[in-house]
């Protein structure tokens, strides 16, 4: 793979030599011998898009991690559309079409604007960002996604002064989810963030991961990523996003607002009132690990200054 290499990125950064072998796994499993194949995926990227992928920048956050085996980031997932059951999506989501694909992005911004998702993979050069992902249910991965940051999609609609929230919406399609027959949540699945947080470097619209087209099960083809928050925030098959004044409902804030917070910022000191939140799995590993406030993304806490994490959470 074709990786651009900006000087101020040290080798060792680049490409650890677990994604590296984890990459040849996944060439491996999908009988492909190099990048090119991208096109005899199920769900093709054209020719450009595949281009693009190839370009992927390297992440510029070092991280010690090991990142999770893709075999488990695809078959063990939370989507609840596609049924309850980890291994549920990745049987399920298969039929979920990704082409053609529009996200409206509106509300209170000067320049609303529908875009297709062949445009979407163009807005910004795409990067690739190893980073952890703790579920409110006390496991976690190291993913590594592809994606740019969404405050590159905001700035071009040009939020208004009055916007402070962002609203995610994803698919609703009841043809072809069998768990939206379940009244779990209020479908669609909707998520919130404040603008500030929508708008923070970290925050990524992720198209792929271990540097190939997403999979439906894990949101194809555009998810959220907030990676200092638990998973359920970071919203699959995004169709609209939405700036708004208010504070957003959201799906599982609305299926139990005293288990679920807006704002849900990974922190071991908030327990879910039905389990403990201090240790987590990580998949792969057998012995528990500490869990990080901000799931060690010490670096948004400027956006929580003054708040009362506990009562905010
Ligand atoms: N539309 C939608 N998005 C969703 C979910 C869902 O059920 N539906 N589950 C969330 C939860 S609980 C988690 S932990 C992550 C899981 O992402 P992954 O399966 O790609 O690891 O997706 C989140 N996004
Ligand atoms: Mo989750």
């Amino acid at each position: 793979m074709l990786i651009r290499r900006p000087a101020d990125i040290a080798p060792s950064e680049i490409t650890s030599p677990d994604l590296y072998r984890a990459r040849r796994e996944f060439m491996r499993l999908s009988g492909r011998t190099a990048l090119a194949g991208a096109a005899t995926l199920a769900l093709p990227w054209s020719a450009a898009e595949a281009a693009a992928l190839a370009n992927v920048q390297p992440n510029r956050q070092k991280i010690d991690d090991k990142p999770t085996r893709l075999k488990d980031i695809t078959t063990y997932n939370n989507y609840y559309e596609f049924g309850v059951d980890k291994d549920e999506p990745a049987k399920n989501a298969g039929v979920l079409k990704t082409r053609p694909w529009t996200v409206i992005v509106d509300g209170l911004c000067n320049r609303p604007r529908r875009f297709a998702i062949e445009d979407l993979l163009k807005l910004a050069p795409l990067e690739e960002r190893i980073y952890r992902m703790r579920c409110v249910e006390g496991w976690s991965m190291v993913i590594p996604w592809v994606g740019f940051p969404l405050a590159s999609l905001l700035k071009l609609v040009e939020p208004q002064g009055s916007a402070k929230f962002v609203e995610f919406t994803t698919l609703y399609d009841e043809k072809i989810m069998p768990g939206v027959k379940y009244p779990i949540l209020d479908w669609p699945y909707t998520e919130g963030l404040r603008l500030d947080e929508a708008q923070h470097p970290l925050t990524l619209l992720a198209v792929g991961l271990y540097g190939e087209e997403l999979l439906p099960q894990n949101g194809a083809p555009i998810r959220l990523v907030v990676p200092w928050k638990y998973g359920f925030k970071s919203a699959k098959s995004i169709v609209h996003i939405r700036l708004t004044e208010k504070m957003p409902g959201t799906a599982w804030n609305k299926a139990a607002a005293n288990e679920y917070g807006f704002y849900s910022n990974v922190n071991p000191k908030v327990d879910h009132p039905r389990w403990e939140q201090d240790t987590e799995r990580r998949i792969g590993e057998l012995t528990k690990r500490k869990t990080l406030l901000f799931n060690g993304y010490d670096e948004v806490a400027p956006l929580y200054a003054g708040m009362d994490l506990k009562k905010n959470f």
